[in-house]
């Protein structure tokens, strides 16, 4: 099997041109940047990075945005989608969107943590008991209040997407228990909470980029990972991990990404364009990440062994989760805090 290409890293390229600038520009800048779009507008080129392959629901929902957004301004934003990792992982992507380096990008809500603690309330574990629960109470007012708080970082948070619940897959045992984890090293995302989680359940966590895990992987630098089971697919993990436990410890949300800089210099219309569009995309992108998330099990069963893991022992886990979840509540917003206690509970009568 073609192992996950190492992402080519090709340096991330040019600026997103400001509009007002552009004019001054030669020709042949105008060449690159700015088109006469069909009916005589002036015309943008924008980029969109990804960290994950072309195959996952995340870069899949950027292209979809992509095209959205060309159909809805009419020609006159035309947005490059990069996967992979080639300008650049979740945090140094995240960080060119602040800088105006890059117009979009589709991190975790775990890199979003260093940008505003608020955010680790979705990575909790054990925050959320399905897909569903998770859009009701993202979509509601606790969620906006997240998107909206990066306005302060420069970023224009358009909407929560899915990366989904995560498992843990490792190359020495099944997990079945919470004494399983014992001395395991686990990759975790560069996040403090994902960090301090697999550091309580007795694990060692190896925080990484996830482009550089599977090499990890393969090389036995970390024993094991956590992720969806559409990440595992299409990174390939399955070529180098022998068990998949099914803990499905955490709710992994990913938050499709404007760079404010960008967003400033365009007309109210393509604003609303790209609002409209992102809105159409986060429908499509949650409803291919379940599609694949229930058939790729059957996938994976192909090489690797799979294990549900006990309620009983899930429980066990969550127990001794729970001063990490009361030390990380209590760090943050108590009207986030609040507001996502009433969605959880409210989403729960339903
Ligand atoms: O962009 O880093 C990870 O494990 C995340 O699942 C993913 O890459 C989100």
């Amino acid at each position: 099997m073609n192992l996950t290409s190492s992402p080519l890293h090709t340096g991330y390229p040019q600026a997103a041109v400001k509009r007002n600038h552009l004019l001054r520009f030669a020709p042949l800048m105008l060449a690159g940047s700015m088109l006469m779009a069909s009916h005589g507008a002036l015309a943008l080129t924008a980029k969109l990075g990804t960290s994950l392959p072309e195959t996952h629901p995340q870069t899949l929902g950027a292209k979809k945005f992509a095209e959205l957004v060309k159909e809805k301004t009419h020609g006159e934003i035309t947005i490059q989608v990069f996967p992979n990792a080639m300008l650049g992982n979740d945090v140094s992507m995240t960080s060119m969107a602040q800088a105006g380096t890059l117009e979009f990008t589709v991190p975790s809500t775990a890199t979003l943590a260093s940008l505003n603690d608020n955010f680790s309330i979705v990575s909790l574990p054990f925050q959320f008991d399905s897909e569903q629960q998770a859009d009701k109470v993202l979509d509601g007012p606790a969620g906006k209040m997240l998107l909206d708080s990066l306005k302060a970082k420069q970023l224009d948070a358009l909407d929560f997407w899915e990366n989904g619940f995560r498992h843990i897959t490792n190359s020495r045992r099944p997990i079945t228990t919470l004494e399983d984890l014992q001395g395991l090293k686990v990759r975790t995302m560069q996040n403090n909470l994902y960090i301090d989680l697999f550091n309580d359940l007795k694990a060692n966590a190896v925080p990484m980029p996830v482009n550089e895990l599977f090499t990890a992987l393969e090389t036995g630098a970390v024993d094991g990972q956590e992720n969806p089971y559409t990440v595992i697919y299409a990174q390939h993990f399955s070529d180098v991990q022998k068990y998949l436990s099914k803990t499905a410890h955490a709710y992994d949300a990913l938050v499709l990404l404007a760079s404010d800089n960008f967003m400033k210099q365009l007309t109210d219309a393509q604003r609303q364009a790209i609002h409209e569009a992102a809105d159409e995309a986060t429908v499509y992108e949650r409803q291919t990440s379940r599609e694949l998330n229930s058939k790729l099990l059957d996938e994976l069963k192909q090489t690797m062994t799979i294990n549900d893991v006990p309620a009983s022992e899930r429980q066990r886990m969550r127990d001794a989760l729970q001063p990490l979840t009361k030390r990380y509540t209590e760090r943050l917003d108590p009207a986030v805090v609040s507001a996502f206690e009433q969605a959880l509970a409210s989403s729960r009568q339903q």
